[in-house]
């Protein structure tokens, strides 16, 4: 359903935006590498009507996409947040015309306009999940899992998920570490909710491979193939029986019509900073829903900011499947709100707090800043 009421503008003062370095629990490994510490962007708006959170989920190398966090930083301060100061007032959905001569740099452009959709609602008193159509009170949380050291490895992490009541589990995979760790997985587990996850480590080369994870009965494969291969998606599609699930192909609104419009993807991950924020995340659900097209809310290891964001989204109708919306404590020790997401069995709540619905721990968000600017009108 599109928005049905937009929130209004604020009187923008300035954009405060800091590195920080969250240490993570575990090290977390995918197909391009391995993170120990997670690097993250928090923006703040500054307006007359008061102050709005956002974050930048770009990683420190570009690997997952070709954003990093040096470049978002540099993007952000150097055009973005000056062409938004040169209005006086901007709406939420203001933000994305206003940035749109710029090309790309979709992360950037949706942290800042998280932060500035934050102080909007806030200052109207409305929460997030009610300005964007949210249709339940708390979502079923899937997890991710990285890959491990061994398949045994693997069996030990999904267990512990599992035993904190996870509803779905997603496993990483790449070239040499795909049959047999899903093959490991589901031995040991049974029928449980199970998706794997390639972050485009393969090519039409290796579909024979692929079709082997046919009998596992997945809820999907996510981005077997290169982000700009939407074509030799479509193949892989028809030679499948496991749905394919589009992540780092989908970076708009226009492009999930086109990868649907081709038959490239059955269903869709849906992550506010790929596309370039949550306005687009929304156009993005509304087409998948129209269509029947079922989608599911991603992450990016979001601090609690972007992790109440995205609980919030994944409470829109068309979020069927379970999401990478895990509980703070999947990823940190401690986080930056002072009331981090939790699992409730095997569900994270909907924050319904103005905007975001999120206290800023202003301790720990000042602990973990490595860089901080700010630049006022
Ligand atoms: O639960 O936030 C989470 C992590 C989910 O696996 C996850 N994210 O490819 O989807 C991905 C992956 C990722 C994380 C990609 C960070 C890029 C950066």
């Amino acid at each position: 359903m599109p928005i049905a009421r937009p929130a209004a503008s604020v009187a923008l003062e300035g954009f405060e935006l800091r590195v920080l370095h969250l240490p993570l629990v575990a090290p977390f490994t995918t197909s391009f590498g391995t993170e120990t510490v997670r690097e993250v962007i928090v923006v703040r708006a500054l307006t007359s009507e008061g102050d709005g959170w956002g974050e930048i989920v770009t990683q420190a190398d570009p690997l997952y996409s070709s954003e990093y966090t040096q470049g978002a930083w540099d993007v952000a301060l150097r055009f973005f947040v000056p062409a938004l100061l040169d209005r006086r007032r901007v709406a939420p959905h203001d933000v994305a015309g206003a940035l749109e001569p710029f090309k790309g740099h979709r992360m950037a452009k949706a942290g800042l306009e998280l932060a500035v959709l934050d102080a909007a609602l806030r200052a109207e008193g409305r929460s997030l999940a009610e300005y964007a159509g949210a249709v339940r009170d708390r979502v079923p949380s899937g997890v991710s899992v990285g890959i491990q050291r061994d398949p045994a490895a693997l069996v030990d992490t999904v267990a512990g998920y599992l035993d904190e009541g996870y509803v779905r589990i997603k496993i990483k995979i790449k070239p040499g570490r795909d049959v047999v760790d899903t093959a490991a997985v589901r031995d040991a587990f049974g029928a449980i909710p199970l998706q794997v996850d390639a972050n485009s480590a393969y090519t039409m080369a290796d579909a024979d491979t692929l079709a082997e994870l046919d009998r596992f009965d997945l809820l999907l494969i996510e981005q077997p193939l290169q982000e700009d291969d939407l074509v030799d998606h479509a193949a892989l599609a028809r030679r499948l029986k496991t749905p394919v699930c589009l992540d780092e192909s989908i970076v708009s609104d226009k492009g999930a019509a086109d990868a649907l419009a081709l038959g490239s993807a059955s269903v869709v991950n849906i992550k506010a900073g790929r596309v370039g924020g949550y306005l687009e995340a929304v156009r993005i659900h509304d087409r998948c829903f129209a269509a029947g097209v079922p989608v599911w809310c991603g992450g990016m290891l979001e601090t609690g900011i972007g992790r109440a964001a995205n609980a919030a989204l994944a409470a829109l109708a068309g979020f069927t499947l379970p999401g990478d919306v895990s509980a703070s404590s999947r990823f940190y020790a401690r986080d930056i709100v002072s009331e981090p997401a939790l699992l409730e069995d095997g569900h994270v709540r909907v924050p319904t707090g103005h905007g975001l619905g999120i206290e800023i721990d202003q301790v720990a968000l000042d602990d973990f800043t490595v860089a901080r600017e700010t630049l006022t009108r």
